[in-house]
């Protein structure tokens, strides 16, 4: 039962796709000149990021009124320096951050964004998309059918572009996923997490023995050093190489791997080995994506990195990610996070992830495309 998304380019939910296309193919011509029509009491704000205001808005829009977890103890609390720069990856359009306010006294109570992104599809089609992201409805104006005046209205501004595809992912399930994932967690402050409700200490198992059980080594086993400029053109090379395992993954020229993986504090952490050529061998990335404790009185906030893309030649992936872990924890971090895509399955028992409670599911817009495992996924969505 899904109104909204019945009336879609989406498969249905028990559809079974066998092959690849576009769902609906449509012409300039078919796109709608003027903005949707909102409720009279709101009106569009285009967002302007470079605005420090607007930035705030959006920022508090999100921090209050974000992604929570099932039992609502902790939200999602994505920076300012973080949103600014997830927002301005090359190629952006500004009409493509796109809010929602209350025209009497401009408050923002809506937002959904796009930028642009090449994604292949099954190895062979190269497809210019969006990835959309942070949508958001104010708690106190949910259910209301705000969401698909919003999707509505970012999809208009994106074909007007001559795009046609997108991709998102949710914690919930609508037609169609592409792929369901799941969330794995490292603990790297295990007493905190204990004392905020994010894990619980097993049966027969003291808090000592836990925390013992989930130290990491102090230093690094190997040479790692953060990525710079001159390494661009070799880990573009390695990544790409990398990425064309999979049968849904990026594309990412150089500019591109410069601005999603040049190191920027409490945003993104990036650190790669080279060899004698002085060409990167291995990377690893994690972004930070702190989360509000929901009513807590000693903690205020968790700090967790989210495994972004690694790439091992040289090492073991499970020592690439052993050294992330303790780069991670010299951080401050209290947890590292990742998800059962690419290889991860590898390192994930033997680096001592435990699933967690939430889901991933990936979907694309009008493509269809036979279902796939998560180990066939070889893209992350901040
Ligand atoms: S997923 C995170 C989404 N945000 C949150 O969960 C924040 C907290 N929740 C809210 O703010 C990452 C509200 O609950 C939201 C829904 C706004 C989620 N995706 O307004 P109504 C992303 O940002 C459908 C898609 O009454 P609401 C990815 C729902 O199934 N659809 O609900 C975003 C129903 O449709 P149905 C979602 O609770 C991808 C309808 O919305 C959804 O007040 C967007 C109900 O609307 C979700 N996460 O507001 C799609 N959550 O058919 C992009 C609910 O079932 C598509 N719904 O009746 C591509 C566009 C570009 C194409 C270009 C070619
Ligand atoms: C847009 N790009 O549910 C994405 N997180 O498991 C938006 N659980 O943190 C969609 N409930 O399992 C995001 N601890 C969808 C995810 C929404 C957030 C979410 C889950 C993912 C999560 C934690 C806390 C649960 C608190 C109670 C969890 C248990 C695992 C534990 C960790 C430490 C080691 C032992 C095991």
């Amino acid at each position: 039962n899904h109104a909204f998304w019945d009336t879609q380019p989406v498969p249905k939910l028990d559809q079974v796709i066998e092959k690849n296309g576009p769902i609906e193919t449509k012409t300039l011509d078919d796109v709608r000149k003027e903005p949707l029509s909102l409720p009279p009491q709101f009106e569009w704000s285009t967002i302007d990021v470079n605005d420090h205001a607007q930035l705030m808005d959006v920022y508090t829009l999100l921090n209050e009124n974000y992604v929570e977890d099932d039992d609502n103890m902790f939200r999602f609390d994505y920076s300012v320096a973080f949103l600014k720069w997830a927002l301005q990856p090359p190629g952006y359009l500004k009409q493509w951050h796109i809010g929602v306010r209350v025209k009497d006294n401009k408050k923002m109570v809506g937002f959904i964004s796009a930028i642009p992104a090449t994604v292949v599809v099954d190895k062979t089609e190269n497809i210019k998309m969006v990835e959309i992201n942070f949508l958001c409805v104010h708690k106190k104006l949910r259910e209301k059918r705000l969401a698909p005046v919003l999707i509505k209205e970012i999809t208009r501004l994106v074909n007007l572009e001559n795009i046609w595809q997108a991709a998102y992912t949710a914690g919930i399930v609508l037609p169609k996923p592409v792929a369901t994932c799941r969330y794995y967690h490292r603990s790297l402050n295990p007493k905190k997490l204990v004392e905020v409700g994010f894990s619980q200490i097993p049966a027969n198992i003291t808090m000592s023995l836990l925390i013992k059980l989930h130290k990491v080594p102090e230093a690094t086993k190997h040479a790692f050093r953060p990525l710079e400029k001159k390494d661009v053109p070799s880990a573009t090379l390695l990544v790409q190489k990398y990425l064309s395992k999979y049968s849904l993954a990026p594309t990412f020229d150089e500019h591109e791997i410069w601005h999603w993986f040049a190191p920027l504090k409490n945003v993104m952490d990036c650190q790669v080995l080279t060899d004698a050529q002085g060409n990167v061998t291995d990377l690893f990335s994690f972004y930070t994506l702190p989360s509000s404790i929901i009513n807590h009185p000693k903690h205020k906030n968790l700090k967790a990195a989210f495994s972004f893309y690694n790439v091992a030649t040289s090492i073991p992936v499970a020592e690439l990610m052993q050294d992330a872990l303790t780069v991670a924890k010299n951080n401050e971090f209290d947890v590292f996070n990742c998800l059962d895509i690419f290889e991860n399955n590898q390192f994930i028992k033997d680096l001592k992830f435990a699933p967690g409670d939430g889901n991933l599911q990936y979907y694309l817009y009008n493509y269809s495309t036979p279902t796939k495992k998560s180990a066939d996924i070889g893209l992350v969505l901040l």
